[in-house]
């Protein structure tokens, strides 16, 4: 079970939040090459979710991009489309949504840099969140921030891909490459931007 194939590259990795012209915003950072789209919005119903996630699915589908969609948390609306989840340290286990979505459903887990974590849900895991790296206006509860020569460490010493999280813009991501993670993940960057090309190495 694999999200994606393997690049040689980080992955650039879009977390969704709120936007007014948001299915144009997100469908435009698929076509640039975004390889996993994460919809996120925690006040969302499962009405609204549900029409998100069909419209991005639809339009993944039709172009045929290799973008693998995942939502946060909810993960009986992702049994329900048939997609994997990402989980955060107060949701479900990644086992207990293993036994929901099945196998082949790929689940992220965020660990912070909590790399003894790791081992009690290796098998039900496809990658984990590391961060946030710097801070950020996104998400108000997260842990302390990391910085690059922590997320190198997480990096070097996890068993499991990284995807590194939190604060990353186009002006600090080139330090977020050289920690070398399996994916940088960012919200707010990504979702006001008219140019993906920037984010890339
Ligand atoms: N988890 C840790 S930091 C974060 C999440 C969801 C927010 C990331 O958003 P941004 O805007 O890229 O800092
Ligand atoms: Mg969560």
């Amino acid at each position: 079970m694999s999200i994606i194939k393997e690049v040689g590259k980080p992955i650039v990795y879009l977390v969704t939040h709120p936007h007014p012209k948001w299915f144009e915003q997100v469908t435009f950072l698929i076509s640039e090459g975004v390889s996993i789209v994460q919809i996120r919005d925690k006040s969302a119903s499962d009405d609204s979710l549900s029409q998100d996630v069909e419209a991005v699915l639809d339009f993944v589908e039709r172009g045929g991009f290799e973008c693998t969609v995942l939502l946060n948390d909810r993960v009986e609306l992702a049994r329900k489309f048939n997609i994997g989840v990402h989980l955060g340290q107060s949701d479900m286990l990644p086992s207990a949504a293993r036994k929901i979505l099945g196998v082949d459903a790929p689940i992220g887990w965020t660990i912070h840099d909590r790399i003894d974590l790791i081992a009690t849900q290796k098998e039900h895991i496809q990658y984990v969140g590391v961060g946030p790296v710097f801070p950020t206006q996104t998400k108000l509860d997260t842990q302390s921030v990391l910085g690059i020569s922590r997320l190198k460490e997480v990096c070097r010493l996890s068993s499991v891909p990284v995807v590194a999280i939190g604060g990353i813009d186009k002006e600090n991501i080139k330090s977020v490459y050289s920690a070398q993670p399996w994916g940088i993940a960012m919200s707010s960057a990504l979702m006001q931007t008219k140019q993906l090309k920037p984010f890339f190495q």
